[in-house]
């Protein structure tokens, strides 16, 4: 693979360069990076390596091995255990085969089935990489002594002829899982497993990737946490090994056919879904392998741990998924809600300053502004720069944003900057401080481990030293963001780079920390010398006779400028044998799908050892995990009783619990902004509700039309915010006219949701249903909504159906439902969606400025005014949007609290109720909410009204009814409400005449 070793490649790794580092040559009238000395460019470059899934050389494990016989059944409470030894001599093919294993069959709760498979005979010096202990990852247990009889899940195993098993769903016949065919492989680097699937599959998760929501059935999926951009269908920020499958069935006539989506186009015919989850808890490097016609897990350690849960519903499946491994995500503050602004390359507190005055001037809402790097004191964390970032400035422009209910938020790197020893004035106390608590990770011989990030050579903090070696790396962290707060009031905490990143393989500043601070071997984005932001797409359709002088011009400069193309591509690759007895712990002898090749580059290396002796190849999924635990409970130290609000760049599956993600480094195009819908959908399949992407994109450079685009789209995802890279075009919604408008119509809808929003969050955080939902999930039975992932539903009651096109001023979207009797109304007009046929893709107006929302019949959306903060939105008076469904019912629910107690001492939930004539109001619980009830709007009466009352009174004034789209809107009840529209029931009756 030539771009292996290609410049180009190393551009396309440092993925938050638009790609075109490589056509930038070092100039020589800059001095600036050659003043220091600079890690050689070839610090990152890493063995060339080939992909065992790309090498013509590999050889096929089930060629070779043999596989298991399974003995020594028994049958124990909740399940069965056996011996399973292999058969013959083995293969030891990637690795040293195991040869007695044990089979552990488990039913937990009445819809989760536990499969688990790991060595028999577990030494001392092996326990950790096989064993993921408990204590770090929780693992699920038996919840329910009696559930096997209610299980629809069944067990079935064969020796025939090695060991294999099914997992069947008993009320349909279907097998759900089945090894049968294929060997099991257990080695000490390498296990695998896996099963046939049927035809046209729809599996769903295996994150994180950049991918269509439904993963299809022709892709490799790797996980290995890599700092590396949003590169589709590479390996990048989290690790997620569990999927969906969902399985569509033909109803009707004598017995049910199976109709795998999308194949059904039949859809005046019923269908009926059942969708089950497969997680395997095993934080290892591995990779799935999705052909046509089955599943295939290479797992480069750790063992088989399988979770089946049952469903039958997409819903089902994430909440059991949730209660039993990863947790259920924190409630947030209400803040949190309101709109981000962040850009790297804002450079001193002035800039962030008239940042925050221009949305004033333009009358935009900014909840909170964010720094990047540039913050910092030569890139170091929990030092600002004091030149550009003072401390006393910055206290004084916190407090005017914080009198002004707004916020700020730091970004805090994964890598601590380790002092130049032999320079006195070159120090650095976190690091001092950390070092005391034998905090950062070692190499092999006991020495530390030196990597490079922006400060120079660094060290990394070593989290499961604390766990294995008792260091003191959570307090030292800990007491590190107390320290920084008492200068820096921030509000929140944004993790990057924690995958974890190291721009050089290995431990490449042993003995150079007396040249430090180094430069990064590449320009930094915006640096002299480093022209790689290009035009916005499309420009040259947008722009025509700019765009046509402006590529005569670059092509001739290119011309002068392109290096020659390096053609040094090695014909031998880098390929390990198993050694007896052994790991080959750099280069294991199954090589994964790295975007990066080597898993030295840019990356901590796999053999940096941790306090206690476990080494990063087991555990190098965990330090984004890990940096994200050690954060919340930092911040929990710092403020006891708020909601920490962290957002991670690395993540695994039950960073959850502790922080939001975003989407990370993404790109100025339109293929990207159509990308995070489904990387949000997959968010929130894996349980992080949390979540929302660089809106405009991050590298190149945004235009008015995709910013515009963008700035609504966002809006309608929990966690929404602007971020740009260094060097591009500024892309606030400030900056265009056209997208000051569009982003004050989306964040007024946004704003106006603010409630129904943090009810929908609430019910994440307290029940793991999903915030951010597919279509496929709220409509199970519509085969053909299998890869709709286009369009989306915040909560159960709003629809979004973005406009993701160049140039375009129509869509085209499905309304969910509406064969089975659903009514959509459009959130504008309030007009009913009507002559819609079940899966039709409709063509709906979505001129630029516009963005389509729909609201689902049958829900009643409690809303507020939108004003320029949370906390004003939150001070304002009630709405009530109740939209009928076709039977004239609606309901809904509203949850409040004061918006940032972890454990709030008073809360209360309403209950709405519609019918044709009524609409009620519920409350229980002792939160006090003084906002007046100011208006009321019923959707999709049957005809006029004549007549209103409130609690029994007459409401005299204050109440229009448009007959033709019978829309009823009442205006008038504030008086009535005066001291707050919840402190009891409240009824609101009309009658026709
Ligand atoms: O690789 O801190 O994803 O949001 O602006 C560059 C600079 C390091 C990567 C993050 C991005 C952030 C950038 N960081």
């Amino acid at each position: 693979m030539a771009r292996r070793v290609s410049i180009v490649f190393l551009a396309a790794l440092l993925g938050w360069f638009a790609g075109v580092l490589s056509q930038s040559p070092t100039t020589t009238t800059d001095t600036r990076a050659d003043t220091v000395f600079t890690l050689p460019p070839n610090a990152d470059v890493g063995l060339p390596v080939i992909p065992n899934i790309q090498d013509p050389l590999a050889i096929d494990p089930q060629s070779v091995c043999t596989g298991y016989k399974a003995s020594k059944v028994r049958n124990v409470s909740n399940g069965i255990t056996a011996d399973l030894s292999l058969i013959g001599e083995g293969c030891n093919l990637y690795g040293n085969d195991v040869k007695d294993l044990t089979l552990v069959v488990e039913y937990q709760a009445a819809d989760r089935l536990h499969v688990e498979i790991m060595p028999k005979y577990i030494g001392k010096e092996n326990s950790s990489w096989f064993i993921l202990p408990g204590e770090l990852i929780p693992k699920p247990g038996v919840d329910d002594k009696d559930c096997t009889s209610k299980s629809d899940l069944a067990f079935s195993w064969s020796n025939r002829p090695s060991f294999s098993f099914n997992v069947t769903r008993k009320s349909t016949g279907d097998v759900l899982f089945t090894t049968m065919g294929a060997h099991l492989v257990y080695e000490d680097q390498f296990i695998e497993f896996g099963s046939s699937l049927p035809e046209n599959y729809n599996l769903y998760g295996l994150g994180e990737v950049i991918h269509g929501l439904r993963l299809g059935n022709n892709l490799t999926r790797t996980l290995f946490n890599a700092d590396v951009g949003d590169i589709i269908d590479a390996n990048i920020y989290g690790h997620h090994p569990i999927y969906y499958d969902t399985r569509y069935f033909k109803v009707g006539g004598k017995s049910e056919k199976l109709t795998y989506a999308p194949k059904a186009t039949d859809k005046s015919a019923k269908y009926k879904s059942y969708t089950h989850g497969v997680f395997n808890r095993n934080v290892h490097n591995q990779e799935v392998l999705l052909k046509e016609s089955n599943i295939t897990w290479r797992a480069l350690g750790g063992t088989i741990d399988l979770y089946f849960y049952e469903g039958p519903t997409q819903d089902k499946v994430t909440k059991s998924y949730q209660r039993s491994a990863i947790g259920l995500p924190p409630m947030q503050q209400l803040w949190t809600f309101g709109f981000h602004q962040c850009r790297w390359g804002y450079k001193n507190w002035k800039e962030l300053q008239s940042v925050v005055d221009s949305f004033k001037k333009f009358e935009i809402p900014l909840e909170t502004i964010w720094t990047d790097i540039d913050y910092m004191n030569q890139y170091r964390n929990f030092e600002n720069d004091h030149v550009q970032f003072p401390y006393g400035e910055g206290a004084r422009f916190i407090s005017k944003i914080h009198d002004n209910n707004q916020h700020y938020i730091p970004i805090v790197d994964s890598a601590i900057y380790i002092p130049n020893p032999d320079n006195a004035s070159d120090g650095y106390p976190t690091y001092d401080r950390g070092a005391k608590e034998n905090s950062f990770m070692l190499n092999p011989d006991g020495s530390t481990y030196i990597g490079a990030v922006w400060p120079g050579y660094t060290v990394y903090p070593d989290w499961l030293g604390a766990l294995f070696n008792s260091t003191g790396t959570n307090k030292w962290w800990s007491s590190e963001i107390s320290t920084y707060h008492e200068k820096i009031k921030f509000d929140g905490i944004w993790i990057d780079m924690s995958e974890v990143s190291s721009f050089c393989v290995g431990s490449c500043g042993s003995k150079n920390t007396i040249l430090n601070p180094v430069h990064p071997s590449f320009k930094l984005p915006g640096e002299p010398g480093n022209k790689i932001f290009d035009y916005p797409e499309g420009f040259n359709i947008t722009n025509a006779t700019e765009a046509a002088s402006a590529s005569a011009a670059a092509s001739s400069q290119s011309a002068a400028a392109s290096p020659a193309a390096t053609s040094s591509i090695s014909a031998l690759y880098h390929r390990t044998t198993p050694t007896p007895g052994a790991r080959n712990i750099n280069w294991p002898p199954y090589t994964i799908n790295n975007f990066a090749g080597d898993l030295g580059v840019h990356a901590v290396s796999p053999n940096a050892t941790h306090h206690g002796g476990t080494q990063e190849y087991d555990f190098h999924n965990v330090f984004g995990h890990q940096i994200l635990n050690a954060t919340y409970h930092a911040l929990l130290d710092l403020f006891p009783t708020k909601r920490p609000f962290i957002i991670g760049r690395s993540q695994l599956f039950g960073s959850s619990k502790w922080a939001g993600h975003w989407g990370g480094d993404n790109y100025s195009l339109w293929s990207y902004m159509f990308f995070s819908i489904p990387q949000a959908l997959s968010y929130s399949l894996f349980g992080f509700p949390m979540f929302g992407v660089d809106t405009c994109g991050f590298a190149g450079n945004a235009d008015m039309e995709l910013c515009s685009r963008w700035m609504q789209l966002s809006a309608f995802f929990p966690f929404y915010r602007n971020h740009n890279a260094a060097g591009g075009i500024s892309q606030e919604p400030y900056v265009w006219s056209e997208v000051i408008k569009a982003s004050k119509i989306a964040m007024k809808i946004r704003y106006a949701l603010l409630p129904y929003m943090y009810t929908t969050f609430y019910l994440s955080h307290s029940t793991g249903s999903t915030t951010m939902r597919a279509l496929a999930w709220d409509f199970p039975d519509e085969p053909w909504l299998a890869n709709a992932d286009r369009q989306f539903l915040l909560g159960d009651a709003v629809l979004v159906t973005p406009c993701l096109e160049q140039g375009a001023t129509t869509v085209k979207g499905l309304f969910p439902g509406v064969g089975s009797g659903t009514v959509w109304y459009d959130w504008y007009n309030l007009s009913a969606i009507t002559g819609v046929t079940a899966g039709q893709n409709v063509t709906i107006d979505a001129p630029l400025g516009h963005i389509p929302v729909f609201v689902k019949g049958g829900n009643v959306v409690p809303l507020q005014q939108p004003r320029m903060t949370i906390a004003d939105t939150r001070k304002s008076s009630w709405s009530l949007l109740a939209a009928l469904d076709g039977k004239g019912k609606a309901g809904g629910g509203l949850y409040l609290d004061d918006g940032e107690s972890l454990v709030p001492n008073a809360t209360t939930w309403v209950d709405f109720s519609a019918t044709e004539t009524s609409l009620k109001a519920v409350p229980s619980g002792n939160f006090t909410d003084m906002n007046m009830l100011a208006n009321v709007t019923i959707i999709g009466l049957p005809e006029r009204v004549h007549g209103v009352q409130f609690d029994g009174v007459e409401v005299k004034s204050g109440w229009t009814m448009d007959g033709d789209s019978k829309v009823l809107t009442i205006t008038g009840l504030a008086a009535y409400t005066v001291d707050g529209a919840w402190n009891k029931e409240r009824n609101l009756s009309w009658r026709f005449e």
